[in-house]
């Protein structure tokens, strides 16, 4: 079975490293350091490379461990989480491409299966979530640490437990790190309600740009660069932007548009039956049915007009 197969590369591996997807969310920065110390735990050191920290993650244990480059050329094995496809790796994806052995855990249902050995789930609400049944699979204990980093990446790819995907085995696992000390009030208020100061600004100017479309059943909003600079965003400063649409009364697809280096990232989110997916789909994106996103190299007005023309075909 595909576990075996994975534990077996581990103990194999004199190097590893651990890869997750550009833009990390709480669930790939938890994913990750929950994986790290796992290794660790198992005798094994690794490396996590993520260039672009969101900097709320950086109470987790372990935050400081997380490399911005190495100098490694080529692993033993690279472990991917919460990755659907090898495009979404970026910039880092020669650290994927360059190991002898590659695994991936992921819950996207987008999951291109481009590892040695794939375990998917698309059925779990966050990547983190599958972890327990792979540690525990392990013989790895989940210590206060581990959970910490795994109820993050829950608490995040569950808005905070409100989202349909949040399975009963969810609350049960909440339920169990409550159980073993873990503050989860706390890490709920660190990941779900603390913004940076940049974040604030950012969304301020998204929502006074906000369009509503189709009677008010698509909201558009964007940032650009330039706001980026004039409020000092950092990495992950966007976050929560795309949900601010999808919380308005009538509102079906929230699209949120930020400038990137070469054009925009979209992010789209649903309230009822749109598959966003589908829609990013069909500009080499994908995600989930309630989330995902997609790359648009074009100005501003090209990628506004295509993304919506694109949606108002799933808005009934
Ligand atoms: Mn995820």
């Amino acid at each position: 079975m595909t576990l075996d197969n994975i534990l077996e590369e581990i103990k194999k591996a004199n190097s590893i490293v651990i890869l997750t997807h550009e833009n990390p969310d709480g669930d790939a920065i938890g994913s990750s350091l929950a994986m790290y110390i796992a290794l660790k735990s198992m005798g094994k050191k690794s490396d996590i490379i993520i260039p672009d920290m969101p900097r709320i993650y950086n109470f987790l244990p372990e935050a400081d461990k997380i490399i911005k480059q190495s100098d490694i050329e080529q692993y033993d094995l690279a472990i991917v989480l919460d990755c659907a496809t090898v495009k979404m790796l970026n910039g880092f994806s020669k650290y994927f491409e360059n190991s002898k052995v590659k695994v991936t855990i992921d819950h996207h249902g987008t999951n291109t299966m481009y590892g040695d050995f794939n375990y998917i789930n698309p059925d779990s609400p966050a990547c983190a979530q599958i972890l327990i049944t792979v540690l525990e699979y392990f013989g790895v204990k989940i210590t206060k640490e581990i959970g910490t980093c795994i109820l993050t990446g829950i608490i995040t790819d569950t808005g905070g437990f409100q989202y349909q995907t949040t399975a009963p085995e969810t609350f049960e696992f909440a339920a169990d790190l409550l159980r073993k000390g873990i503050n989860v009030s706390e890490i709920y208020k660190r990941v779900m309600n603390t913004k940076s100061k940049a974040n604030f600004e950012l969304r301020k100017r998204a929502i006074d740009r906000m369009e509503f479309i189709e009677d008010g059943k698509i909201a558009f909003t964007y940032i650009t660069k330039k706001d980026n600079e004039e409020t000092g965003s950092e990495a992950g400063d966007y976050e929560g932007i795309v949900e601010e649409g999808r919380n308005i009364e009538g509102v079906e697809v929230s699209i949120f548009l930020r400038e990137i280096d070469k054009g925009y990232k979209a992010s789209l989110r649903s309230n009822e039956y749109v598959n966003v997916s589908d829609i990013c789909l069909m500009f080499g994106g994908g995600g989930h049915v309630r989330a995902a996103g997609c790359n648009m190299q074009m100005p501003l007005e090209q990628a506004k007009e295509k993304i919506i023309n694109q949606t108002k075909m799933y808005i009934k």
